[in-house]
């Protein structure tokens, strides 16, 4: 189908992953599609406003050519409606039924937009139709993963082209986000993003690491962890950092999505959560740490077994045992829990920060591959156009 037209609808539960995710997908859709309506519909702005600062209190804006609307502006405006031939449903989210109604005879392609899974399932899944009982509207699973057979990953142009740029242009971006860094050349400098987490282990592990370390901490349940972990500990306080023997741990603002794909592709390692953040910096290939998204039973540890399965076989041929079984230690170790909470943890951090040339190395491969074979914006393109 030639694409004239494209909604993407999100539902924001908490957290910045599902608008992340679609604010990326949008801006990449409307690169590819220059000539296509481009809209998304969300439930709320708040989340949006924080990876965006431009965002407006607004049922209705546009930003760089695609209109953003809220599912109450939807509303109050559905006599006026018109749906698009394609509809993209970020992870199941629940399209609005006034949209939906008009939606089965006039819209023609209607795909969900999934959660990125490393599980194997989700091959036999993906590209799977699923019936809508109504009209001409055909409703597919599109399911993101680390395979050639899965959805891909999101590996847009516009994230790869500012890594690059990034890259090329270090000193102005370090003189951007490091500038107050003394000493920066024998220190190391990495981002930590995660949800509530007790960072003990890794502060005491970084004593014994023989190099000082900067850590930039973001958002707010980062910052509150390790506010709430530390008030027993004799700091030094600055500004908006501390210090505690050889490391510093600086409190940064909340970044638009922009600047921190810039500061990630900037520093030495990444320690990232959920979905979106974890995919920024494996597509970095330098030393990351994921802590995945907590789920019931602990399905979430599922997910990182999955992660690792697919990463060992892309780096195997090049990597030891010793260096897979110590990784796959370390991320099981970083992710193993019940429920998000600072109760302490068994995970050991020497490993990681001893090797981080050799973990960059192979993260290299591992990027390169995923770039290469597992685009998720090339087949979602094609599957678009194919239709
Ligand atoms: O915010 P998250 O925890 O989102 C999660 C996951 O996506 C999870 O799968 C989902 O089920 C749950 O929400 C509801 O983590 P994630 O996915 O990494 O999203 C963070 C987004 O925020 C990402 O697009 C990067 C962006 N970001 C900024 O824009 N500025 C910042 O300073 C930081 C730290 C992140």
């Amino acid at each position: 189908m030639e694409l004239k037209t494209l909604d993407i609808f999100c539902e924001i539960i908490d957290n910045y992953g599902d608008i992340g995710v679609v604010y990326r997908v949008a801006k990449e859709l409307k690169k590819v599609f220059f000539n296509s309506k481009i809209r998304v519909f969300l439930n709320r702005l708040d989340e949006f406003k924080k990876i965006n600062s431009s965002v407006i209190d607004s049922g209705i804006q546009t930003i760089d050519s695609i209109e953003y609307i809220t599912f109450d502006y939807l509303r109050e405006n559905s006599k006026d409606l018109s749906t698009s031939q394609v509809i993209i449903e970020a992870f199941g989210c629940k399209i609005p039924e006034e949209y939906m109604a008009i939606a089965y005879d006039h819209s023609d392609l209607l795909i969900n937009l999934e959660y990125l899974s490393a599980e194997d399932w989700i091959e036999d899944f993906h590209l799977q139709s699923s019936p809508l009982g109504q009209g001409k509207l055909k409703k597919f699973f599109f399911m993101p993963g680390f395979t050639e057979k899965s959805g891909g990953i999101i590996a847009d142009s516009n994230y790869l082209e500012r890594a690059k740029k990034v890259a090329m242009n270090k000193k102005e971006y370090r003189d951007k986000y490091l500038a107050d860094i003394e000493n920066i050349d024998n220190k190391i400098v990495g981002t930590l993003f995660s949800y509530e987490k007790n960072f003990i282990p890794l502060i005491e592990d970084l004593q014994k690491f023989d190099k000082e370390v900067v850590l930039l901490a973001l958002g707010e349940k980062t910052q509150d962890s390790l506010r709430k972990i530390l008030k027993n500990f004799s700091i030094e306080h600055f500004r908006n950092s501390l210090k505690y023997g050889k490391i510093e741990i600086r409190f940064l603002e909340f970044l638009n999505q922009e600047e921190y794909e810039e500061l990630i592709n900037l520093v030495d390692f990444n320690f990232v959560r959920g979905e979106d953040s974890f995919i920024r910096a494996v597509l970095t290939g330098k030393p990351y740490m994921w802590h995945i998204y907590c789920q019931e039973e602990f399905a979430h540890l599922d997910k990182i077994e999955g992660f690792l399965d697919k990463y060992r076989k892309v780096i195997q041929e090049f990597a030891d045992d010793e260096f897979l079984d110590n990784m796959e230690k370390f991320f099981k170790d970083y992710n193993f829990r019940k429920e998000n909470n600072l109760e302490l943890g068994k995970e050991s951090y020497l490993y990681f920060f001893e090797n981080l040339a050799k973990i960059e190395r192979y993260n290299t491969i591992f990027r390169d591959f995923l770039i290469q074979k597992c685009n998720l914006i090339n087949k979602l393109k094609i599957f678009i156009e194919k239709y």
